[in-house]
């Protein structure tokens, strides 16, 4: 069997290489558009190179061994689906901009159509983006049929398969994360079985229909979303309760002896990433698109799904509020205030900084008058700011630290060293991430604030 994968980004060269390693398939295409930005990736992929950044264990092995084979190669030429007997896509399906909740299809659809046009009868198709429930039913299957002129379920087989890799261990999520897979039709879920056991090792088949397969994907990161969102507000509550919520989330936490389960999640600075910030609008589009006027819910209340985004996306704003506050403390207003910045990527030790929460804060405080300096050790670039590479660098002269992102570097910082450079009698330190012990720096005379900290 010949098998094709549209999209090479690090979803689609992962299940390429992993897909041409097994004896099941005689030969893998990994097809990729020769644009100014991506079409460098053909050259470097057909030398078994990886062009994607940030360490992949084993992927560069595996690709120079299905190179050397002559069972991978990358191409532009999407005339070569015809010959094939199941392709797969994993186009990306970003939000244009933070404000419109609609998702950018515009990629995917390209390549769905580039599909429809080679689509010859008897082949399997499958979309591995996440896309809003219903996609794969309606939009999807309606440009295969129109471009083809053949039709789903009768002429050719198609599935959702969505993936749950995370960068830095790709070829094993692969292998070992259970796999939704969600045909139009039984024999398409049978057909994507056939497709993916061969590179599942202990990852099991979880077969469904493909409008489920869509909704458990965007339901999972939907529902982590909310947890995120519940930590956020409780410990919102016990600021303003004056309590301290690790407490309360222990107590909690305590309950498990009762075998009784409480997934409390941690609260934090915000949350970021390409996954938790948009999946819960793929969602409610679905429901929208899909549910039509059938969602019986409370009259005039808004999602809770949709609720839990926006509490998720104000810690950032509650973050400036406790450096307001600190600052206040002591006498020193936000504008002109020398802010330390610790953490620009969205994601504890790691260097991914999409929709990173330290943004919309560096620009409130930008907006406030305060001068800020920014740290990361992961990180190199920063839209408009100058990324310092001193952590000391950074917090000399500083009014205010503070933690954003969870880098385990940030734990180890000495209070009284901090102080010194800070210079202030009575510098603020504020901790976004539950990172740090507030009482050696109180006692180092800081101001502390910290998320969920209304006992200090
Ligand atoms: N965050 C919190 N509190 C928490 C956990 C996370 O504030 O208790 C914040 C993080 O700081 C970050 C954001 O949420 O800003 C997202 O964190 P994440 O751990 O969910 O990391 P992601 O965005 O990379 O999520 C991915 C997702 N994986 C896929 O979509 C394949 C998600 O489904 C996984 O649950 C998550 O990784 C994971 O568990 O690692």
């Amino acid at each position: 069997k010949k098998i094709g994968v549209l999209g090479m980004g690090y979803v689609g060269i992962p299940a390429a290489a992993l897909f041409a390693d097994a004896s099941q398939f005689s030969h893998v295409y990994g097809f990729q558009r020769d644009s100014p930005s991506s079409g460098y990736k053909i050259a470097m992929l057909n030398r078994g190179e990886s062009p994607l950044k940030g360490e992949e264990p084993g992927l560069e092995d595996l690709l120079k061994k299905v190179v050397g084979a002559g069972k991978f190669a990358c191409t532009p030429d999407f005339s070569k689906i015809a010959g094939l007997d199941a392709v797969t896509l994993s186009i990306q399906t970003p939000f244009a901009n933070k404000d419109d909740l609609i998702p950018d299809f515009s990629a995917l659809y390209e390549g769905i159509r580039n599909v429809g046009k080679y689509l010859r009868p008897g082949m399997l198709v499958v979309l591995e983006s996440t896309i809003t429930p219903g996609t794969t039913e309606g939009p999807a299957r309606q440009m295969l049929e129109e471009e083809s002129g053949l039709v789903a379920g009768k002429d050719f087989a198609l599935a959702h398969a969505p993936e749950r890799v995370m960068v830095g261990r790709l070829l094993r999520n692969i292998r070992e994360h259970d796999r939704i897979l969600g045909g139009i039709d039984p024999v398409s879920t049978a057909r994507a079985t056939e497709l993916y056991s061969p590179v599942l090792t202990t990852g099991r088949v979880i077969p469904m229909s493909a409008t489920a397969a869509e909704a458990t994907k965007t339901a999972e990161n939907t529902f982590r979303d909310l947890q995120i969102a519940a930590a956020n507000e409780l410990a919102l509550y016990c600021e303003a309760m004056g309590i301290n919520f690790y407490d309360v989330r222990t107590g909690i936490d305590s309950l498990k002896g009762e075998g009784i389960t409480r997934a409390m999640l941690w609260p934090g600075a915000g949350v970021g990433g390409h996954c938790l910030t948009k999946d819960t609008y793929h969602l409610e589009r679905g429901v929208q698109q899909l549910g039509k006027d059938q969602l019986d819910y409370p009259a005039g209340e808004p999602s809770l799904f949709v609720l839990a985004r926006r509490i998720n996306d104000f810690m950032p704003r509650h973050m400036l509020r406790l450096t307001r506050e600190g600052l206040a403390r002591v006498g020193t207003p936000l504008a002109g205030a020398r802010i330390a910045l610790l953490g620009w990527a969205f994601l504890a030790n790691s260097d991914d900084t999409r929709n990173t929460p330290s943004e919309p804060y560096r620009d409130e405080l930008l907006a406030a008058g305060a001068h800020v300096t920014l740290h990361d050790p992961y990180v190199e670039h920063a839209p408009g700011i100058t990324l310092t590479p001193s952590i000391d660098e950074t917090i000399r002269g500083a009014d205010a630290v503070v933690v954003f992102a969870g880098h385990r570097q940030y734990r180890s910082l000495d209070p009284r060293q901090v102080k010194k450079l800070s210079g202030k009698k009575h510098p603020v330190v504020v901790d976004g991430r539950n990172l740090i012990d507030p009482d050696p720096w109180i006692a180092a005379g800081f101001v502390y604030k910290g998320i969920g900290r209304g006992d200090k």
